[in-house]
């Protein structure tokens, strides 16, 4: 059952990093000419997974840290979709972690947009897996998606952008939702979104980010480049930004779909396809 439901106004403060994230999205979607009605967004819980109920497309706001499976089987149901995962740090690296590794993994041609700010927004600031040391008590190393994606050796998309670097965040959005609709696999992308109310970190970033788009020498098609270069920049306390890796292996779709026509605008009821029903029970029987 789907509900129509008009386009809400942010719920975040003011200052958010997520409305950077917002806006360039719908520039992204618009310059591609993607229409509303064949984009689905699913998004994770956080302040982060309400970016849906903001922009005119399909939306699911799923459980938390359960957005990929969600946002897979839209994809596998039918593939001629954008489909964007959108939800926060802690969703995805804290209680979504396992699905988030086996995504790298399988290789979906879907967006994933993460937006990292370093804490649990919503519930009013607690560590998230990338909380630096000394925050709010915490005494752990920062986790690094670019570094753990990149360590899975079939990735095909790796990025990172800055919601306060807004022309090359819809670059980055453009070439990623274009890699996902080419069926080319999982187009990952992390956007460091600050938390002006319970982690600003904007000044800080501002400083530690290193564009990597920019350096003439650095090429996102070689994985070990883009291992070394990126290890080598969070050892002198910078953050990697940009296309950081482009690869080309098959997707889940090309490993798993077998009809060309989506699942999903097939006819599947019982009476349609009985014979076929009694086809596949006899090897249960
Ligand atoms: C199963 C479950 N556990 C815990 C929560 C409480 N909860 C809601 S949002 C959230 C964390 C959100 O953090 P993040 O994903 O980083 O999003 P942000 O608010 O920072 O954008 C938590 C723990 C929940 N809703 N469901
Ligand atoms: S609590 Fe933080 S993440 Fe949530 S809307 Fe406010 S500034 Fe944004
Ligand atoms: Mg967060």
């Amino acid at each position: 059952m789907t509900k129509t439901v008009p386009i809400s106004t942010p719920i975040w403060c003011p200052g958010c990093g997520d409305f950077g994230v917002l806006a360039s999205l719908k520039k992204a979607l618009s310059d591609l000419g993607i229409k509303p009605k064949d984009t689905v967004i699913v998004g994770g819980i956080g302040c982060s997974g309400s970016i849906h109920n903001n922009l005119e497309c399909y939306g699911i706001h799923s459980l938390h840290g359960r957005l990929l499976p969600t946002a897979i089987g839209v994809k596998l149901a039918n593939p001629n979709l954008t489909v964007i995962a959108a939800g926060g740090d802690g969703d995805g690296y804290a209680i979504g972690a396992g699905h988030f590794i086996h995504a790298l993994k399988r290789n979906p041609s879907i967006l994933y947009l993460v937006m990292q700010n370093g804490t649990y927004g919503l519930t009013k600031g607690q560590p998230s897996p990338t909380a630096v040391p000394g925050y709010e008590g915490n005494v752990e190393m920062p986790f690094d998606a670019v570094m753990t994606a990149l360590s899975i050796q079939n990735t095909t998309f790796i990025a990172r952008g800055f919601s306060a670097n807004q022309p090359q965040l819809i670059d980055l959005l453009k070439k990623g939702i274009q890699h996902a609709n080419a069926l080319k696999g999982f187009a990952f992308l992390e956007v460091l979104s600050p938390c002006v109310t319970y982690n600003d970190t904007y000044k800080e970033w501002k400083e530690q980010v290193f564009n990597l788009d920019a350096e003439a020498s650095y090429s996102p098609k070689s994985r070990v480049m883009a291992f070394t270069r990126a290890s080598e920049l969070l050892s002198q306390g910078k953050i990697p930004t940009g296309l950081i890796f482009s690869g080309d292996t098959k997707s889940l779709e090309a490993n798993t779909l077998t009809s060309k026509e989506p699942m999903a605008l097939q006819n599947l009821s019982l009476d349609s396809n009985i014979q076929k029903y009694e086809e596949l029970l006899k090897d249960f029987r």
